[in-house]
């Protein structure tokens, strides 16, 4: 009999390539999103586009902020694995709306706990942890045994969702773990994060699309992986012999500006930089045309600087380890920011 999976955040970068994965090990794979205005399933076309899959993919409304639907979607489909991946996932963001952000992100989490405890089949369950959590730790490598110090409403939510979980396995003796995924990206990334961002406008920049890109502190560092390899490593900590809690990472580090840089040179963009914290900016070479500005809108009232992870508990009892690395990473994204302007065309 094929397993059943319920992903909240189906839709979301994470949910699309987790769907797919699940589809492909032959699960019936239900979602859940939300109702919006205009479409919001675009990353799911691919799986829609094959017809043998209709018989195994299934789209549900519902909401983190919504008790009773949570409880009825649990009740209904009766699934093995739960994999919780919706939150207002925006670190930048969470400063602005931060009791919207902890509603979803924590009490969110425990809304889904509280429904899968009232049900007689054993359930596992996923819980989307994250770097974030971590904050400013001064520790050269975080891992599982790192103190938590988070730095954002998003992380303080994201805190909570993480002991809550501990709790309802060590009360209950549910199966419920937690993943603590440090920067994972993709083609199919949201377009306000940082990665994305450098990339659809220095590509768009090339092809005289855009004039200039806008961005906040370029210094902060971020331990980047791949988004495929990632929602690997969710499943595995699900097959687990026993809930736990793993942390999943490269191990490398990278500033924000190192990236722009990297992918600069990709792009055979020559760039130079001039000017300090605000002044800040990047010329295109030969033609001295100014293409990167820092903006202050985009800086956090308190930021994460360093974040790499040290992920030896899932690569030893997982057998976990990331496929791309910064390059594979850059790679694909630059392809496909070309195929979408091609496209354009
Ligand atoms: P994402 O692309 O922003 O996806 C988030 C998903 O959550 C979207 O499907 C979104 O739906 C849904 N959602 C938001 N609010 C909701 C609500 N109130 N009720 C139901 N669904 C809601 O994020 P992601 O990068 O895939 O990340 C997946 C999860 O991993 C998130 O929990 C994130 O915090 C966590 N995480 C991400 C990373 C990373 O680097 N990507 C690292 C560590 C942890 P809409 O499309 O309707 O907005
Ligand atoms: O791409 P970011 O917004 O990612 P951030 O804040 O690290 O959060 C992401 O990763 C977390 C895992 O550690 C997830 F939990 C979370 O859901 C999300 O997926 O920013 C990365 C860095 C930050 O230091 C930010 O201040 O880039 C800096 N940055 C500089 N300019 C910018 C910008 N970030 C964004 N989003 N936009 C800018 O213009």
């Amino acid at each position: 009999m094929k397993k059943i999976a319920l992903i909240f955040g189906i839709n979301g970068q994470d949910g699309s390539y987790l769907a797919k994965l699940l589809i492909s090990k032959k699960y019936k794979v239900h979602g859940v999103i939300r109702r919006s205005s205009s479409i919001n399933t675009k990353r799911l076309n691919a799986i829609y586009e094959e017809p043998q899959n209709r018989k195994f993919f299934f789209l549900h409304y519902g909401d983190l902020l919504d008790t009773g639907n949570i409880y009825q979607l649990i009740n209904k489909i009766q699934p093995d694995e739960i994999y919780n991946l919706a939150a207002q996932s925006h670190v930048g963001v969470s400063f602005k709306i931060p009791v919207y952000t902890s509603n979803v992100n924590a009490l969110g989490t425990l809304r889904i706990l509280e429904a899968i405890k009232e049900q007689k089949k054993k359930m596992k369950f996923y819980q989307a942890g994250t770097s974030e959590m971590f904050g400013n730790s001064k520790k050269k490598y975080q891992n599982e045994k790192t103190l938590f110090q988070p730095q954002s409403p998003y992380a303080a939510a994201k805190v909570f969702s993480h002991h809550i979980v501990v709790n309802y396995r060590n009360s209950y003796k549910m199966f419920v773990s937690n993943g603590v995924l440090f920067n994972h990206e993709s083609p199919v990334r949201g377009e306000t994060f940082v990665t994305k961002k450098i990339i659809k406008a220095l590509v768009r920049i090339k092809h005289n699309k855009q004039k200039i890109l806008y961005l906040g502190n370029i210094y902060s560092k971020r331990d980047w992986g791949h988004a495929k390899d990632y929602v690997l490593g969710m499943w595995k900590i699900l097959q687990y012999k026993k809930p736990d809690d793993f942390v999943l990472s490269t191990g490398q580090t990278f500033s924000v500006k190192y990236f722009i840089n990297k992918v600069a040179k990709r792009l055979k963009l020559k760039i130079k930089w001039a000017g300090k914290s605000l002044k800040e900016k990047a010329y295109l070479m030969p033609s001295k045309k100014v293409i990167i500005k820092i903006d202050k809108q985009y800086f956090r009232p308190t930021e994460v600087s360093y974040l790499r992870g040290e992920s030896a508990k899932a690569r030893k009892l997982l057998n976990w380890h990331p496929n791309f690395n910064l390059n594979t990473l850059i790679d694909e994204m630059i392809n496909f920011e070309k195929n979408e302007i091609n496209e354009k065309n």
